[in-house]
């Protein structure tokens, strides 16, 4: 059978297609096995500078397939968030590089918090995004609880996963949800740009920027300085600390190749 993501590598950018366009990219256990796979294997192969996570059709995803078997009635919807969505949510937010999300259509459910739990979320001005789960008498899942009160407050977030109301991009944006919204047209050619830039610049140190992020939720000012420092004293022995410092002192273009 076909698989239902596609993979496409442009010098150092893989782009993953979810591919099952009829259904809106849905999630099935097939696919979201993909995805785990796809992502575990970029994150091996150090010749991957930047991961883009897209979708077929006039979609982004639109969270569990609700026709699959496995969230038919009276099963386990628990078992499936453990053993499918966990992993490949863990797996992105622990990528060893960084990872765009170019929403090219609606993004509702898990394929919401899926969009939103990537470093960069670039939109379509069409796209827009739905906390669909209360609709159906879920709870936001894939980080959703952890992530939108964190990126829009409190007030905000129980408005968006209470109403489960469409959010277009362009508001998704001026809320501070995600990166940018841009012309529908213009999608492609701003996260292709987006996403070379990004895969020359330092890897290492944008990735540890997120997990610094992440980790800071957790403490105090006295505790993200100390980690800041323990990076820093890390990152400043590291190569592209040096290459980077070289490059600006010769006036020229630094060549980064930490990962
Ligand atoms: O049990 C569990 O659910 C486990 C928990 C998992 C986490 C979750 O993700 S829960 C949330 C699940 N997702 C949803 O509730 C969203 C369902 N979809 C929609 O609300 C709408 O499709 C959209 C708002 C996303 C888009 O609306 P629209 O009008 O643009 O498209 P449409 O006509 O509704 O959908 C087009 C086709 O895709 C349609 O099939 P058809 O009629 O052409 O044969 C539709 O049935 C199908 N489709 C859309 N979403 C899903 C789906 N099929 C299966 N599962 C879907 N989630």
């Amino acid at each position: 059978p076909e698989s239902p993501l596609r993979q496409e590598r442009a010098g150092a950018v893989l782009t993953l297609t979810l591919d099952r366009p009829a259904v809106l990219n849905s999630f099935t256990t097939d696919l979201l096995r993909a995805l785990f796979l796809a992502l575990d294997a970029a994150a091996e192969d150090a010749s991957v500078r930047c991961v883009v996570l897209t979708g077929a059709g006039r979609a982004f995803c639109a969270g569990q397939d609700l026709a699959d078997p496995a969230v038919a009635p009276q099963s386990d919807i628990g078992h499936l968030l453990a053993h499918f969505y966990r992993p490949m949510l863990l797996r992105l937010r622990s990528m060893p590089v960084p990872v765009i999300a170019a929403v090219n259509g609606v993004a509702a459910g898990a394929g919401a918090n899926l969009a939103l739990a990537c470093d960069l979320v670039v939109a379509a001005r069409s796209a827009s995004f739905i906390q669909a789960f209360s609709k159906i008498g879920l709870v936001p899942d894939c980080g959703g609880t952890w992530l939108l009160p964190r990126a829009v407050g409190r007030a905000k977030a129980l408005g968006l996963a209470m109403l489960g109301d469409r959010l277009p991009a362009q508001e998704a944006e001026r809320i501070g949800l995600i990166w940018r919204c841009v012309d529908d047209a213009e999608l492609a050619g701003e996260v292709g740009a987006l996403a070379a830039r990004l895969a020359a610049m330092p890897t290492r140190a944008l990735v540890e920027t997120r997990r610094a992020f992440d980790a800071a939720q957790q403490t105090d000012l006295a505790g993200a300085l100390d980690h800041e420092q323990a990076l820093q004293r890390e990152l400043g022995f590291a190569h592209d600390y040096q290459e980077g410092v070289a490059a600006f002192m010769a006036r020229r273009a630094p060549s980064f190749s930490d990962r």
